[in-house]
């Protein structure tokens, strides 16, 4: 059996080893250019292009066809997007599951709307790599991700909210505090796949101090950890370190954000995926 998992770039991951992978890119765009989520972009650069940018900056989600495009001619789909609550991107793959399956009703083709994004859905890319390795079916893949997933939470600790709010994803009510004398919003990935904030700390070390302490309330016992971050390995790091203190044999990995969560988790920001 042929599987290919394929993700939206808000995953942040370009590449999966041991796996057939495929990212599909989301696009950031802003007056000057359009910044186009995939291996040939220079982040960095978009980042730094980010803190000077004038007027209006958007995003934009893949459509149908690129879904499709992405799936190739793989007999097996495993597609994994970005919550349905903030983005058409999980519509669009739908979208493309039909039109794909249209052509060749043989195929398998499941769409996971991870009902939350970066991190987390790198647990689940990960656990459907381990499952194709371990050689499941199609069938035992489908139940065994919906399963994973009732397990698996999103925490971030962002400094600015402002692309959030302007882009009409979170409250300018909620995103007005933060960046305010070095505070941050912590918050979560609710169960409906939007973005709730649990509390705002003032300064690295409560800020860490809250995303440990909302860890171990989401159940977090020493099970793998994903920890990307917008220009921050000092606090993703720190923060790696902190909960080895504790679980010293913990499976943890740091990664960079690609463009669409630099974007909106903005520098300095954290997001945490862990198993609970
Ligand atoms: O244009 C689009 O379709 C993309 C829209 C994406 C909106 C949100 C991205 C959030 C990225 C921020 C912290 C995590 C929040 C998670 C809540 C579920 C990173």
């Amino acid at each position: 059996m042929n599987v290919r998992i394929v993700s939206d770039s808000s995953s942040n991951l370009l590449s999966v080893s041991d796996a057939s992978y495929a990212t599909v890119p989301l696009k950031i765009i802003t007056q000057a250019r359009e910044y186009v989520d995939n291996a040939a972009l220079d982040v960095a650069s978009m980042i730094r292009d980010l803190r000077t940018v004038k007027g209006r900056t958007q995003t934009s989600c893949p459509n149908a066809f690129e879904w499709q495009e992405a799936f190739g001619d793989a007999e097996c789909v495993f597609a994994v997007t970005i919550t349905s609550g903030l983005s058409g991107s999980y519509d669009a793959a739908c979208k493309a599951r039909e039109d794909a399956l249209a052509a060749a009703p043989a195929r398998r083709i499941c769409v996971v709307d991870s009902l939350s994004t970066g991190p987390e859905m790198q647990l689940l890319i990960e656990h459907l790599r381990d499952g194709i390795l371990a050689g499941r079916s199609f069938e035992e893949l489908e139940a065994s991700v919906k399963e994973y997933q009732r397990h698996t939470h999103l925490l971030f600790a962002l400094e600015s909210l402002t692309n959030l709010a302007r882009n009409g994803r979170v409250s300018p009510v909620v995103a007005r505090v933060a960046g305010l004398l070095g505070i941050r919003v912590v918050g979560v990935a609710s169960e409906q796949g939007t973005l709730q904030t649990l509390c705002k700390p003032r300064g690295e070390h409560k800020m860490l101090e809250a995303l440990y302490r909302e860890m171990e309330r989401g159940g977090y016992l020493g099970g793998k950890l994903r920890i990307a971050h917008c220009n921050n390995p000092t606090a993703a790091q720190a923060f790696a370190d902190t909960v080895r203190e504790r679980y010293a044999s913990a499976d943890i990995a740091i990664i960079p954000t690609t463009a669409l969560c630099s974007y909106y988790a903005e520098e300095g920001g954290l997001m945490v995926g862990f198993e609970g």
